[in-house]
């Protein structure tokens, strides 16, 4: 996992140079199951001291979590002891800055039993405050929490442009996590509902629940949680996802699902 400067247009014509894990914000989306160990070599070749921190692991802090300098590097091993979507993000101070200037992403370690799906998508929402053009973070604007841009998978609109897709009545599962550094997340797809919905190490619905009926509209994540939504599309046609804080979506966090017949 190598820390590299890179410039990055977050939103059409807006470019900022963003610190990332291996180029992009977010960074790499790893994924196992229970047992696994990962063995990471952190590499900081930034212009900055950095650091990372994974909440897929239990362990001390103390060394592997420590920040390092630029042409530094350490080891981090951990095991996947328990299952859920995890955030890992640079943990060197001022943290809010490190997060909002790109340095975060998922580690998935599947629940044993996990349902097959026929399409199956990851978005990590996080927000951007945007500095001057080409630039990095503006730091008072992180510390006011006020958001120019609030994104999924780094980049505002991507999806409206690029949508994610899938066919009539298949199984989709949307992976959530939510990077902040500071706005949580209320996912909602428009049009859909979901019959599964897996939240922080347990399911809250799962196959419509105990009366075979229940339905959920809404994953809601406050800032560093994650999970999952389950769902199939009735019929073809565009179905918008979004952030429900609705300020939110309309800062960037919104895509849409293109289902074909
Ligand atoms: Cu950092």
């Amino acid at each position: 996992m190598r820390v590299k400067n890179v410039k990055t247009e977050v939103s059409p014509g807006v470019t900022q140079t963003l610190w990332t894990f291996n180029g992009t914000a977010p960074g790499p989306s790893l994924r196992g199951t229970v047992g696994d160990v990962f063995d990471i070599t952190f590499v900081n070749d930034g212009s900055i001291e950095h650091s990372i921190d994974f909440h897929a692991g239990a362990l001390a802090p103390d060394r592997p979590m420590q920040s390092i300098a630029p042409g530094q590097s350490l080891t981090y091993r951990f095991t996947a002891t328990r299952s859920g979507i995890w955030l890992y993000h640079c943990s060197t101070m001022p943290m809010s800055v490190h997060i909002a200037n790109g340095m975060f992403g998922a580690v998935i370690i599947d629940p044993p039993g996990l349902a097959p799906v026929d399409r199956e998508y990851v978005l990590v929402q996080s927000e951007l405050y945007l500095g001057a053009q080409g630039g990095e973070a503006d730091a008072d604007k992180v510390v006011a929490q006020a958001p120019d841009l609030v994104v999924f998978n780094g980049i505002a609109n991507q999806y409206g442009a690029r949508p994610l897709t899938a066919g009539v009545g298949e199984r989709v599962r949307v992976w959530v996590l939510d990077a902040g550094p500071n706005v949580g997340s209320s996912f909602h797809v428009v049009g859909g509902q979901f019959d599964t919905v897996f939240k922080e190490g347990d399911y809250l619905l799962r196959d419509g629940g105990s009366t075979g009926t229940g339905g959920s509209q809404v994953l809601d994540l406050a800032v560093a949680q994650g999970g999952f939504v389950g769902l199939s599309f009735p019929e073809p046609g565009h179905y918008p996802f979004v952030s429900h804080v609705m300020s939110d979506a309309e800062k960037g966090a919104r895509g849409v699902f293109l289902v074909n017949p």
